[in-house]
């Protein structure tokens, strides 16, 4: 695990360096619990406690195919849902995005809708996430850990 993270540490070295445009960590929006309201929000497009969407996308810089952001944080027992888009140039149109700590397996492919998936982040811990066609690719991985951490 130390292993892993530190390897995805340098990759979001690399990432902070090559595109300081990207968020390298993303929380999802939204999140605090809401007081005990008498009324709903109609249209409201904030997340429901408990709830974490995050958009993953699949980005080529210089050379290197990366999933980003590189690291995703949630609470143990959040309902997650991912967004996953291909925008990688080149021949290959598609590319994998795996979380097997989850048994989520998936090919996007550029150009069609993006994939979206669903889990419940019922374990603490951090999990890898990568694309299962390239050894290559850079993944990153899914932080689960206790609020205020
Ligand atoms: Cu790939």
């Amino acid at each position: 695990m130390i292993k892993l993270a530190l390897r995805t540490f340098a990759a979001t070295l690399i990432i902070g360096t090559v595109a300081a445009t990207y968020s390298s960590t993303a929380r999802a929006q939204g999140a605090a619990p809401a007081a005990a309201s008498s009324t709903t929000t109609a249209g409201s497009s904030e997340a429901a406690p408990g709830e974490k969407k995050f958009t993953l996308v699949s980005e080529q810089l210089g050379d290197t195919k990366f999933w980003l952001p590189s690291t995703i944080v949630v609470e143990p027992g959040d309902k997650v849902t991912l967004t996953l888009k291909n925008e990688v140039p080149g021949a290959a149109v598609t590319h994998g995005f795996e979380l097997p700590a989850f048994k989520i397996s998936e090919v996007v492919t550029r150009g069609e809708k993006p994939k979206v998936v669903h889990f419940t982040a019922d374990k603490a811990g951090i999990y890898p996430y990568y694309c299962q066609l390239h050894p290559g690719h850079v993944g990153g991985q899914l932080v689960v850990e206790p609020a205020g951490k």
